[in-house]
């Protein structure tokens, strides 16, 4: 079965994309599969409702192990199975928790050997140039890796946020060459272009 990474610095929403499109893709509950890059450590279910409720939220590093679920993913007239995975948020520099580097390196690991790599971007913060969410080395270094692939695409998010256009055109010409889709994982907005593309992927 194919990967598709989900990526990007910590807050942009990548938890929440994979919880709703999840949900746009058909899935009433998630199998969430918790892992590191060899094994799975933990398994369990959740409603979507329960699974924004506890994975969710606006503090850094909310996330901290990969999060993975299956999903069925529309192909003309048949489907296929895709592994979406949710990663630790990413941060420019180092960071001083022990954990947290274990995990981001268990993120970079996964990265490699994905064949459908999602990196979010908040657009609002890259908009206002706020951090820690606004974009920075981190994306940078990961795009110029990720390019290198295929199924490399650029999630603009938040774009239902006020200054989400200005940011989302400073994305454009700081990444310009690569495919942008300006999505709202909050409104479900922009999932149609995300599953065309996935689906040309796997
Ligand atoms: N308005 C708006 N808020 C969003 C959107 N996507 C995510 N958020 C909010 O942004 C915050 C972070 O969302 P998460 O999905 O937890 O972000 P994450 O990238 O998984 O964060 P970490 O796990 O900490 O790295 C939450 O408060 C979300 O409700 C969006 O499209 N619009
Ligand atoms: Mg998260």
């Amino acid at each position: 079965m194919k990967k598709c990474t989900i990526i990007g610095k910590t807050n942009v929403g990548k938890t929440l994309f994979l919880i709703n499109f999840a949900g746009y893709l058909g899935l009433k509950f998630l199998d969430i599969s918790l892992c590191d890059d060899k094994k799975i450590l933990k398994k369990y279910k959740l409603s979507i409702n329960q699974a924004i409720y506890e994975l969710v939220n606006d503090q850094t590093h909310k996330t901290r192990c990969l999060q993975s679920i299956i999903v069925d993913v529309p192909m003309g007239k048949g489907k296929k199975k895709l592994q979406l995975i949710d990663t630790v948020g990413l941060i420019d520099g180092i960071h001083s928790n022990i954990e947290i580097r274990k995990a981001i390196s268990h993120t970079l690991t996964i990265v490699r050997v994905s064949d459908i790599i999602l990196h979010i971007v908040d657009a609002a913060s890259a908009g206002r140039d706020e951090l820690p969410s606004s974009m920075g080395e981190v994306d940078y270094q990961l795009a110029q890796f990720a390019q290198l692939k295929r199924g490399y695409a650029i999630l603009a998010n938040k774009m239902d946020l006020p200054d989400a256009k200005e940011g989302l055109d400073k994305i454009k010409s700081e990444f310009s060459g690569n495919l942008i889709i300006p999505i709202s994982a909050l409104h479900k907005k922009g999932f149609k272009e995300v599953r065309t593309f996935v689906a040309h992927n796997i």
